[in-house]
């Protein structure tokens, strides 16, 4: 039988980016800065020129809120500044026309409130300058009139400058030469005056009618097209095939950032490269748009699927943050160096007393909407996090199952196939919670649908599942095949709920399913609906065990510019270019909001996606899309997932094996021991590679992987904690070292190591045919615990650690407490109720510390009525306690605590242990003195007991 035309078209296109994607990237594919073309004009302009002025006769200041205008001493167009100082030590800098001719984007639902404000007080004020108290820590800014430049500084310090080197730029909203010319008779000209007068009253008491002086009277609004109006891309501008219509004409932003003193700046994911933002001098600046980028290098600063527009900048004094909140395609430039030779810099020089002190200037540029940036001043990595979290929210609190390892591939072929694989894992004793379904597994690309034939009943497979407390994950794409045959599409379209072409027509470009709409998922209405489609009687052979994958959500336009949307498409009054990085977030968002309400409110979601954006966090897991079978692809998941982890996305993984090309089974089993110490487990392959299921390397490289994945498992009560703290606090999962070491200039650059939470430092082998590898070992007056041999090792020192197949180097932090499920089954469900066994790895003083959380493991009820158990674990003076974090919290658990292993003791005469109704009893014990490890067996307490154990 023929194949049908169904079937026909991914055939097709997969053969056709197979073709032109050959081997590598084709980087001809997406643009440069200079192809960009706002970015080349930005880059274009040369720091120390800066043509704005502060009018310091128009300030005006409330408690909260201070409004300064800026004005354009070239073309004479005003810009409105806006200050505030937010609680908890930030300040936002707003910065819009004064009076646009129509309003410029701001990007909503990031924040997760209106960020509470504090007061701000005026110290001085004279012809040259303002003075402000920030009210803390004698923090003040300044402000400086001519040229306009803005400095935050503490006491004598200079913690941030901006436009220090002159670099703001506000390309202003125009109208088009010949729009002008005709504007008294043409009916757009009328149809301009009268949105122009209706939207410019509006803001003017908005902003308190502005000031009518000399510079910008009401008929200067409209300029006269000036010699600078007419440079190339400002009307319009072609890559390869694609034109850009560009209706609004240049709209591009800029503000430069100097950051005296620092020289390690981290963060603005996603690009395949170090962890610690490189110097972008005389090349490339990054770029943060969205893309579809098929085979991805590594090691360059090309955009990817992902934008978090945060910088996190580092010394041993202060942790800082920029958090630039602008969704346009934005291209990032850095460069660290001593101030040098311009006017600013030796200002600077004299400020800081000193003109050796390294510096670091960013740059960034964005193509429209406003500048609206928060300055996070910390002083400490982890308020840093707890302020942009207080802004952008935290980590999603994921089903415990979703912590497990999950199984995917493109694609298990059909329901026989699931069974089999399934099966297969019993069969090899592996644990594992979810397998996934990729594309083929729809009727024809229809996502909420199952190919009739391979996966004729559903339900049965996933009732199959959830008899053996496992569950499946199947994809969501966001392009609808436009086919009058499938209701999703015949409802879309009559909603009008599809993003419009520059026409006004409904956008349609190319993906899996051939032509394809996509739904505006800008508009809430639009999420609603997509988010009532997860309901049980909706999604057909749905149950509550099947979660949801969004791909593709950049999102990917086979046949678009840079393979994603066209800039001119419109979603409602704004262009697709005002807000595409913020899209992907969007899809994210609607799904999960449909998997929290198909359970009428009470089941936590897991929804994976592969774009995202400031506050990407809230709504579940991120992947590091399609990477390749390659040790380079091993090693840059770790750069990868840490900068995600700073910007607030902690629930982050790589594809395990690769996701292109076939990997040789040492990069197999490599892959799978430095997976299970990641955040998302996941194992994935493309469609055209051999299978790769974890039996298929024979028994040596499947006992292997079994011990690696088993290794995850024991350690679920931990990542679970750590999660908990993520969610809420805002600490990464995935830590840098300098995050828990900052005072240690050693750990600032490292990139093949990091901690989970702050206990456990990993350092995956991610070298082929490696011997051993060089661990660095944090911290002066730390020790470190191996935890397969239970050696010890001193901090701040580099040791070279031999390892062998089966070694995953793995090290507990003297002075901590984890605790473990050390007996592994079939799932994470099946060991719900398992017993627990604590570490305590002790410091050189004798002591530890921990934690233990425990839930119902999958439901909001922990949040809702505080059913949890949280309770604080410490041990010195011989002593080890379990007490109770948080009164107020309610839980029981069947669990108990079965043993209690401690790192670096000495051997007691007994043990005893004392609960909470004063009973004591004898605890058997034994004491290995060659490695100093002490085992109390069977302390035989509750998990969620107070009890004291006591050495004597
Ligand atoms: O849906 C197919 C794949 C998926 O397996 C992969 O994980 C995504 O990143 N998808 C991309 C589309 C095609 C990739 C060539």
């Amino acid at each position: 039988m023929a194949p049908s035309s169904d079937r026909m078209v991914p055939l097709l296109l997969t053969l056709l980016f197979l073709c032109l994607g050959g081997e590598a990237v084709d980087r001809s594919n997406f643009k440069t800065c200079e192809q960009s073309s706002f970015c080349k004009r930005q880059r274009e302009l040369k720091p120390g020129q800066s043509p704005y002025r502060a009018l310091l006769d128009t300030l005006e200041l409330s408690d909260s809120r201070i409004t300064l205008q800026l004005i354009n001493d070239n073309n004479k167009v005003r810009l409105l500044l806006e200050l505030y100082r937010l609680q908890g030590n930030m300040t936002r800098v707003k910065i819009n026309e004064l009076k646009p001719i129509k309003p410029r984007y701001e990007v909503p639902d990031v924040l997760i409130t209106d960020p509470p404000t504090e007061p701000m007080t005026l110290v001085a004020q004279d012809e040259n300058g303002v003075v402000l108290s920030l009210g803390v820590d004698e923090q003040r800014l300044i402000v400086n009139a001519r040229p306009f430049r803005l400095d935050i500084v503490e006491g004598p310090k200079v913690l941030v400058s901006l436009n220090s080197r002159g670099l703001l730029a506000f390309e202003h909203l125009r109208l088009r030469k010949d729009t002008i010319s005709h504007k008294i008779t043409s009916t757009v000209g009328s149809m301009w005056d009268s949105i122009k007068s209706v939207f410019s009253s509006k803001h003017d008491s908005e902003n308190g009618g502005g000031s009518e002086n000399e510079e910008q009277g009401e008929d200067e609004d409209i300029q006269p097209v000036k010699e600078e109006d007419d440079k190339p891309g400002m009307w319009e501008e072609t890559f390869k095939t694609h034109s850009d219509s560009k209706p609004s004409g240049p709209s591009s932003i800029s503000l430069d950032f100097s950051l005296p003193g620092v020289d390690n700046v981290y963060g603005i994911p996603e690009h395949a490269d170090t962890l610690k933002l490189k110097s972008t001098d005389g090349g490339e600046p990054y770029r943060l748009y969205n893309l579809d980028v098929f085979q991805y290098e590594l090691n360059n600063l090309m955009a990817l699927y992902g934008a978090v527009p945060v910088i996190i900048s580092h010394n041993t004094e202060r942790t800082m943050g920029l958090f630039w909140l602008n969704a346009a395609e934005t291209w990032v430039d850095i460069s660290s160096s001593s101030t040098g030779n311009t006017v600013l810099g030796k200002m600077m020089d004299l400020v800081q007393g000193s003109n050796e002190a390294p510096h670091t200037n960013i740059r960034w540029i964005s193509e429209s909407g406003i500048i609206d940036v928060f300055v996070m001043f910390g002083p400490r990595p982890n308020d840093v996090f707890a302020q942009y979290a207080s802004l952008t929210g935290t980590q999603a609190f994921p089903p415990l199952s979703t912590l497990g390892y999950h199984q995917c591939r493109w694609n298990y072929n059909d329901q026989v196939d699931v069974k089999a694989v399934d099966e297969g894992f019993d069969e090899y004793d592996i644990p594992y919670d979810f397998i996934w379904l990729d594309i083929e597994h729809t009727d024809g690309k229809r996502y909420f649908t199952w190919d009739p034939n391979k996966f004729a009943q559903p339900k049965k497979m996933l009732q199959g599942l959830m008899d053996k407390r496992r569950n499946m994950v199947a994809i969501v794409d966001p392009h609808i095949k436009v086919d009058s045959g499938y209701k999703i599409h015949n409802d879309i379209r009559s909603k009008s709920f599809y993003v419009k072409n520059k026409d006004g027509g409904d956008y349609e470009g190319w993906c899996w399913p051939g032509s394809s709409g996509y739904p505006d998922f800008s508009n809430p209405e639009m999420r609603t609906w997509w988010a009532s489609k997860f309901a049980y009687d909706q999604y057909e052979g749905s149950m509550e065990n099947l979660y949801t994958w969004n791909d593709m959500n950049e999102p990917s336009v086979f046949n678009g510019p840079e393979v994603t949307m066209h800039k001119d498409a419109t979603h409602g009054s704004w262009e697709h270019r005002d807000l595409h990085n913020i899209y992907g977030l969007y899809v994210q968002m609607a799904t999960s909001e449909g998997l929290i309400k198909r359970s009428g409110g009470t089941e936590r979601p897991f929804v994976l996606t592969r774009a995202f954006f400031a506050g990407s966090q809230r709504y579940g897991a991120v992947w590091t899309g399609d990477n390749a079978a390659e040790w380079g692809h091993l090693k840059v998941s770790i750069p990868m997932c840490l900068s995600l982890g700073l910007v607030g996305i902690s629930f982050c993984g790589a594809d395990v094996g690769g996701f292109f090309k076939h990997p040789g089974t040492e990069l197999l089993v490599r892959w799978y021991q430095a997976g299970a110490y990641q955040p998302f487990f996941r194992a994935h392959a493309h469609l055209d590679t051999p299978r790769r299921e974890p039996w298929l390397f024979g028994p040596d490289n499947t006992a292997l992987i079994r011990e690696a994945i088993r290794q995850r498992y024991t350690l679920l009560p931990y990542w679970y904690q750590l999660f908990y703290n993520a969610h809420r606090t805002g600490q990464p999962v995935m830590r840098a070292l300098w995050i828990e070491f900052p005072e240690e200039p050693e750990t600032f650059a490292i990139e093949d190591e990091y901690l989970l939470g702050r206990d456990l430092l990993v350092h995956p082998v991610t070298d082929e045919g490696a011997k051993g590898v060089t661990v660095y070992f944090p911290g002066k007056r730390e020790v470190w615990y191996d935890v397969h041999t239970f050696q010890k090792h001193k901090g701040a020192q580099n040791l070279y650690i031999p390892v062998t197949m089966s070694s995953i180097p793995v090290f507990q932090r003297g002075g901590s407490i984890i605790s473990r499920k050390d007996r592994v089954r079939r799932s994470s469900a099946c060991m719900e109720n398992d017993p627990y066994t604590l570490y305590v790895a002790l410091n050189p003083q004798g002591t530890a510390e921990g934690e233990i959380y425990i839930d119902d493991f999958h439901t909001f009820n922990f949040e809702k009525e505080k059913q949890f158990i949280h309770r604080r674990l410490h041990f010195s003076d011989n002593t080890l306690s379990s007490s109770n974090l948080d009164p107020d919290s309610k839980f029981t658990t069947a669990a108990w605590i079965e043993k209690v292993i401690i790192l670096g003791a000495s051997r007691p005469t007994s043990i005893s242990m004392k609960t909470a109704d004063g009973t004591e009893s004898d605890v058997e014990f034994e004491f290995d003195s060659a490695t100093s490890v002490l085992t109390l067996r069977k302390p035989g307490v509750n998990a969620g007991a107070d009890w004291t154990v006591l050495l004597k």
